[in-house]
């Protein structure tokens, strides 16, 4: 195990005061903050290497383009995809998820096709879907939920019918802060035949993810959730699909010939790369992963675990609290009698305290709960005990200013 005390130093950030109080920084599932080796390599990387890649025959050209591709191999490993032509570099989550609605949409759906989500995915996971609804006439198909605000597995399995094409669903939701049991949702996908996209925006920061024992179709993720810089992001698919998959957006790099008549598309993965590509946002978000592969996944994913149970343990104590959803991570969504969460969320900051509060862009979810939002504190591998202690004192103080 590490010492989450030594790690801190490694985040420059961490030392700031917030309203003349030590920041406590408990906002990790919006986005992590950066260990220096992060921000150091993007520094490095436009001082001694920066040049536009795939395109020059010049030095330069050639060292950026074997780093940016050294990035893809890193990627290739850290989620143990089969191959680097398989990594696709995107913006992020929201990016790589269109990407597939719009291409896998264009290629294999038809207007009456069904695509099945789930009633706690993030925006980015619903209005692509909508936008193809409104294109081609697909029907969106909802995943319930239990009681308990867990997957409703059973119901899923009701939801398939011949017209099924695709499944996409949130790997760990960002409000409920549970892990949802995507092996065997994949499976049941894979027995009616049907793909199925993960969305790993949640998970890759906290749990080991391998993409071939998911046997996953497609899975996504954010570069910035995980300590690596914003504006970068990851699309892992099936060759099977990317290789048939229409391109997404035009223009240099994603072609082999252009002719006014027709053009040829390039191969694998830059048919899917348009433009120059953020290639020092990649190399920056390798070296990230190679920084949690550093500390240890295993480790990391502890870490945040006993934290979480301590938190809850440590909430408990709060007059008229109460958890929304089962979180079994690193995040934990919360309510405190009828305080509102944006109250709440704006008072522990004036402690120094940042949480975030609302519908965390999961408005179908905060409806079906028939609640206003959640207070939610997501935790990173830099977070300590200390620190849940000064939110739960920071939470009892608000809670006495409104009793
Ligand atoms: N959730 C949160 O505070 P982007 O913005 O593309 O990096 O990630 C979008 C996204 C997709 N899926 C899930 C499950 C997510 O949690 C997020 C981002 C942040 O919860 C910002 S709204």
């Amino acid at each position: 195990m590490f010492n989450p005390n030594d790690i801190r130093e490694q985040f420059p950030i961490l030392d700031s005061k917030v309203y003349g109080r030590p920041l406590i920084y408990l906002d990790n599932a919006a986005t992590t903050q950066k260990p220096r080796c992060v921000i150091d390599a993007i520094s490095e990387a436009y001082c001694t290497i920066n040049a536009n890649v795939h395109r020059g025959v010049h030095h330069l050209s050639q060292v950026a383009t074997e780093r940016f591709e050294e990035a893809r191999r890193t990627v290739r490993r850290f989620i143990n995809a089969p191959d680097s032509r398989q990594i696709i570099f995107t913006r992020g989550t929201t990016e790589s998820i269109n990407l597939i609605a719009s291409s896998f949409g264009d290629t294999f759906l038809k207007e009456g096709d069904q695509v099945i989500i789930s009633t706690m995915e993030h925006h980015s996971n619903i209005v692509p879907w909508q936008l193809l609804r409104e294109r081609i006439g697909i029907e969106i198909k909802i995943i319930p939920l239990k009681a308990d605000a867990t997957l409703d597995v059973e119901a899923y399995k009701e939801l398939f019918t011949e017209r099924t094409r695709l499944v996409s669903l949130t790997h760990v939701s960002n409000v409920l802060g549970c892990t949802n049991p995507v092996k065997e949702c994949i499976d049941i996908a894979h027995s009616h035949g049907v793909p199925i996209l993960i969305d790993g925006a949640q998970s890759t920061p906290h749990i080991k993810v391998d993409v071939q024992a998911l046997d996953a179709d497609f899975f996504v993720f954010s570069g910035h959730k995980m300590y690596g810089p914003t504006g970068i992001g990851v699309l892992y698919g099936k060759e099977q699909w990317l290789e048939q998959m229409q391109p997404y957006h035009g223009g240099g790099e994603m072609i082999q010939t252009v002719k006014f008549e027709k053009t040829t598309f390039n191969e694998l993965p830059y048919k899917f790369e348009a433009g120059t590509p953020d290639y020092i946002g990649a190399i920056a978000l390798g070296k990230a992963i190679e920084f949690i592969e550093h500390v240890g996944i295993e480790n990391i994913a502890a870490h945040e675990h006993s934290l979480t149970q301590y938190a809850l343990e440590r909430l408990s104590e709060v007059d008229n609290m109460r958890i929304i959803g089962c979180p079994d991570g690193s995040a934990v969504s919360l309510l405190v009698g009828d305080i509102h969460p944006a109250d709440l969320g704006t008072l522990l900051d004036r402690l120094g305290i940042a949480i975030r509060t609302g519908h965390h862009c999961a408005q179908p979810l905060i409806d079906h709960l028939g609640i206003p939002g959640t207070v939610r504190a997501s935790f990173a591998l830099y977070n300590t005990k200390d620190e849940v202690d000064i939110l739960v004192e920071g939470i009892k103080r608000v809670a006495r200013m409104f009793a």
